[in-house]
């Protein structure tokens, strides 16, 4: 059995090495030469828990090959980016559809294309299915075309890879099955066959669950705020009720998934959606509420400059390198659009420029701020808590505890 992964980002990646691992004959395919050159090289692109060994025990095994183009192999793996169009929130499928018709060129007959990147409702159905035709190629018998979305979560990815369960959505189970075969060389989690229209739908609304459920805290905490409850106490008391389990607030939402997985059914349920547009739109804003509260933190302590706040943490959450639409960044977008500038910043998973006033030594960034805002909670900024001592703390993420040093939290 002959797999091709196409595009080796996140997912893509940690994908074709655990399937390369579990032993079948693995060709990752990725369009941009600088991924591909570093790979055959021997290096990865991104830092993940884990990724490295297996990447070493791949090497070993010559199971792996790494080109630009599409091979030709029984089953092709599509984990490319989905975004979404800005104007009208729907999806975006210039790459999954580029990548299908690479593939649709080198696909023998009989072969299964399974998209795993996240896609909205019927979109198998209304843009991969007819590229097969445009092909000259009759799905379901030349080519079969399934969904199988990936769950796995950033700083746990190869764990949840080999453990979570899968969603397997196909036209005919016969299909299902193989395709079972297929990733059960890496997964030990139930794999549950169903069809695509569902495995699409499912896929889009865990992530607008998590994304209404971490709204429902961000907007707790402005309750608590306004009346002096402590919001991390609420939900801690109210989550031990069986039945109750409310995630905790944050300075916004990012990453690829969360942000923006919910407006696909934004952007094609216009007329019904309220609680889902309403939960993006308070997640959104968050950023701009970090802001209010950092000017008043700011008064209170009579830091009159912004060149005397520090910005702690770019990514878009603990122990990741991965920055795509970073509360940070957002932050720092909102603060552009009040001419707020001149903020410190400094995150330790993060060595390339990105912002202005970026620092690369985070004891030259604490020496230089008074008022340092954490944003992520790395475990470098919890190894690291002596030396915040005398500092003004502004805690979006509750992750300094200890006594000898007050925080100010959302
Ligand atoms: N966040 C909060 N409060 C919380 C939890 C998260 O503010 O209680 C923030 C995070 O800091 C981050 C954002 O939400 O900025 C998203 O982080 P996350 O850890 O919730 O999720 P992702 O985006 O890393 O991964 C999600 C996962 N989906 C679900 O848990 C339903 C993962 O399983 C998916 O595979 C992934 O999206 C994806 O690729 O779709």
């Amino acid at each position: 059995m002959k797999i091709n992964v196409i595009g080796l980002g996140y997912i893509g990646l940690p994908t074709a090495l655990s399937l390369a691992a579990g032993g079948l004959k693995v060709t990752g395919t990725d369009k941009k030469q600088s991924i591909v050159d570093s790979l055959q090289a021997g290096d990865l692109t991104f830092k993940e828990k884990g990724l490295q060994s297996l990447f070493e025990e791949v090497k070993n095994s010559g199971n792996l090959t790494v080109t630009t183009e599409c091979v030709e192999a029984d089953v092709y793996i599509i984990s490319v980016p989905t975004p979404y169009i800005k104007i009208n929130k729907r999806i975006d499928t210039t790459y999954v559809e580029g990548a299908v018709k690479d593939v649709l060129k080198v696909c023998p007959d009989g072969g299964i294309i399974a998209v795993e990147s996240t896609i909205s409702p019927g979109t198998m159905e209304k843009y991969i299915r007819p590229l097969i035709v445009q092909s000259g190629k009759v799905p379901g018998k030349d080519v079969h075309i399934a969904h199988v979305p990936e769950r796995i979560i950033p700083g746990n990815m190869i764990y949840e890879l080999t453990h979570n369960s899968r969603t397997i959505g196909v036209d005919e189970s016969s299909i299902g099955e193989v395709l079972r075969s297929v990733y059960s060389v890496f997964c030990q989690g139930d794999m549950v066959i169903t069809d695509i229209k569902t495995a699409e739908m499912t896929k889009v609304i865990e992530n607008t669950f998590r994304d209404i459920n971490i709204a429902f805290a961000n907007e707790l905490a402005k309750i608590c705020r306004r009346d002096d409850m402590d919001v991390y106490e609420v939900i801690r008391v109210a989550n031990m009720h069986p039945r109750v389990n409310i995630l905790q607030p944050g300075p916004g939402v990012g990453g690829h998934c969360i942000s923006v997985d919910p407006w696909f059914l934004v952007g094609d349920y216009p007329d019904i959606v309220n609680i889902i547009r309403h939960a993006r739109m308070i997640n959104d804003e968050q950023p701009e509420y970090v802001l209010s509260r950092m000017s008043e933190i700011m008064e209170e302590n009579n830091i009159t400059s912004l060149s005397e706040v520090g910005l702690y943490g770019l990514t878009y959450k603990e122990n990741v390198d991965d920055t795509r639409e970073s509360p940070t960044l957002q932050l720092l977008e909102v603060m552009k659009s009040h001419a707020a500038y001149g903020v410190k910043v400094y995150d330790p998973f993060v060595s390339d420029d990105m912002v202005p006033n970026q620092y690369k030594d985070f004891e030259q960034f604490i020496q230089d701020v008074k008022l340092v805002v954490i944003l992520v909670a790395h475990d470098h900024i919890k190894d690291k808590i002596d030396k915040l001592k005398g500092k003004v703390i502004f805690d979006t993420r509750n992750c300094i505890k200890n006594e000898e040093i007050h925080s100010y939290l959302l």
